[in-house]
């Protein structure tokens, strides 16, 4: 196992080096985007965490996932010190285009929604900023630790059990924060009587490519075609991300260069002539889609976050974005706790999250369905068409599209039940951004 401890640190007992504390106030189990950023966050608060990770530190910072980031995403990593490469290094795009009938259709993103925007930014660069930024602070992040298993989270004694260096040893912690995505331990060990789960599968999935070239166009590009849907991302002005619908039961063998380059431009054509000069494919790979939410997010001790809660399909780009408002809301409500003993919040946390996650969830549905060709149904197709007729004509249509598409604002819950989020016609109640939360903008030292 591999301990990265800075001798800096003063949120935890050290025992010795290259040892992990006896306990600590919040045991948070996954170090993707939710656990990260949680960490940091409840840092910035005062609140100590120790995080606990399967795989190594290399394997976390080379996972190639999301690239897109909502505003608020952006803002909060802006806010609490962990922005400045993605500042340098992202790409802010003010628009997507709507691609079907051999037509392009641009929807202005920011003009829609008062200046609001994406960043375009890789997730495994906003989780090395969030190792760095933990680490230079002196955080606990136990890389490929393995067997975790969360105990007694029903009771005012849980812990974290691991594997370390061939010894089971335990972690004791006032709360425990399961960030461990869709895979991991922390929803199954909650009892099945105990959980709701609501599953939707769709009878595609996506091949994505990563590929050397220049950018195929300024902004992201969603195209509906009778051969199925497919989008046009990138990733730096030297790497380009692709994705096209595909079989589920595809294999990545089955697809050559050629045939790849062949199958973008057959989907992406226009009547005006659109073509892609085919760069080098480097990465492959078919990815599974499915939207699901659990309900409640919280069983006593036991706070869920991020993809261990709720997946949505990609087509919204809303998953690493739902995991980042998820640890928001979190750790303000962590942060009410230990300042004033309050558990109005975390008793809150489920309820307040789940409806954001709702929205999204609608919202990638409604994306996927508009978007990808059902079997050969020409009634749905017909659907589709007026769909995105809609949304390319009417401004209703398209700030429908854009508000959901950039975002809505993440502001910062309080006791009486405050919603968490706001579209822009909610201006009869007021809301407070997270920006004007001193709790989690003050800096622990
Ligand atoms: P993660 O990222 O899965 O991290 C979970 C971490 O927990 C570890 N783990 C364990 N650790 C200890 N013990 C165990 N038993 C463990 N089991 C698991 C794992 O190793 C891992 O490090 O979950 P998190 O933090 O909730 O973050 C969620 C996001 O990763 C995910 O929602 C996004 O990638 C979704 N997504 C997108 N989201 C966006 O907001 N914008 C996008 O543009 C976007 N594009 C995408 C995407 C997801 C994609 N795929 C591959 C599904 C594009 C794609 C293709
Ligand atoms: C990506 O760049 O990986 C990406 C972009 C938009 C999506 C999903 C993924 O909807």
């Amino acid at each position: 196992m591999v301990l990265i401890k800075n001798s800096r640190s003063r949120e935890t007992e050290a025992i010795g080096s290259n040892a992990l504390p006896k306990r600590t106030q919040v045991g948070i189990v996954g170090a993707g985007p939710a656990g990260l950023l949680l960490s940091h966050l409840l840092h910035r608060a005062g609140i100590g965490s120790v995080i606990f990770e399967s795989r190594s530190r290399r394997e976390v910072e080379s996972t190639l996932r999301a690239g897109v980031l909502e505003q608020g995403t952006v803002d909060l990593l802006n806010e609490t010190g962990v922005g400045e490469r993605m500042r340098q290094e992202g790409c802010v795009h003010h628009g997507i285009e709507l691609r079907f009938d051999g037509q392009r259709h641009r929807v202005p993103l920011s003009d829609l929604t008062g200046g609001r925007a994406i960043t375009l930014y890789a997730q495994h660069e906003v989780i090395r900023d969030l190792v760095k930024a933990r680490l230079d602070a002196g955080g606990t992040i136990a890389f490929d630790v393995s067997n975790v298993s969360i105990r007694d989270f029903d009771s005012t004694k849980p812990c974290i059990r691991f594997d370390r260096g061939g010894t089971t040893r335990e972690l004791a912690c006032d709360f425990i924060a399961g960030c461990d995505g869709f895979h991991g331990t922390c929803r199954p060990s909650v009892p099945a009587q105990s959980r709701t789960e609501y599953v939707r599968h769709y009878p595609f999935a996506w091949f994505g490519i990563l590929a050397k070239a220049p950018p195929f166009a300024p902004e992201l590009i969603y195209a509906h075609h009778a051969r199925g849907f497919s989008l046009v991302s990138t990733r730096s002005p030297e790497i380009q991300r692709l994705y096209f619908q595909c079989d589920p039961n595809d294999a990545v063998e089955n697809w050559t260069d050629e045939r790849i380059w062949n199958e973008l431009q057959a989907r992406l054509t226009t009547d005006d002539g659109w073509e892609m000069a085919p760069g080098s494919i480097f990465q492959k790979a078919i990815i599974a889609m499915r939207s699901f939410v659990l309900e409640p997010m919280q069983f006593g001790a036991l706070f869920l976050a991020g993809d261990a809660a709720h997946i949505v399909p990609p087509t919204g780009a809303k998953g690493l974005n739902l995991a980042v408002a998820d640890v928001h809301v979190l750790a303000t409500a962590f942060a009410e706790y230990y300042a004033s003993g309050r558990k109005g919040l975390l008793d809150q946390y489920s309820a307040l999250s789940l409806e954001r996650v709702w929205r999204a969830e609608h919202f990638s549905w409604w994306m996927t369905s508009m978007l990808h060709r059902f079997d050969d149904d020409p009634f749905q197709n017909q659907l589709q068409i007026a769909q995105l007729k809609y949304v390319a004509t009417s401004r209703a249509g398209a700030t429908t599209l854009a508000e959901n598409y950039v975002g809505l604002p993440l502001a910062t819950p309080v006791s009486d039940r405050t919603p968490i989020w706001r579209g822009p016609c909610a201006g009869a109640t007021p809301h407070r951004l997270h920006s004007s939360d001193a709790s989690l903008n003050r800096s622990a030292t």
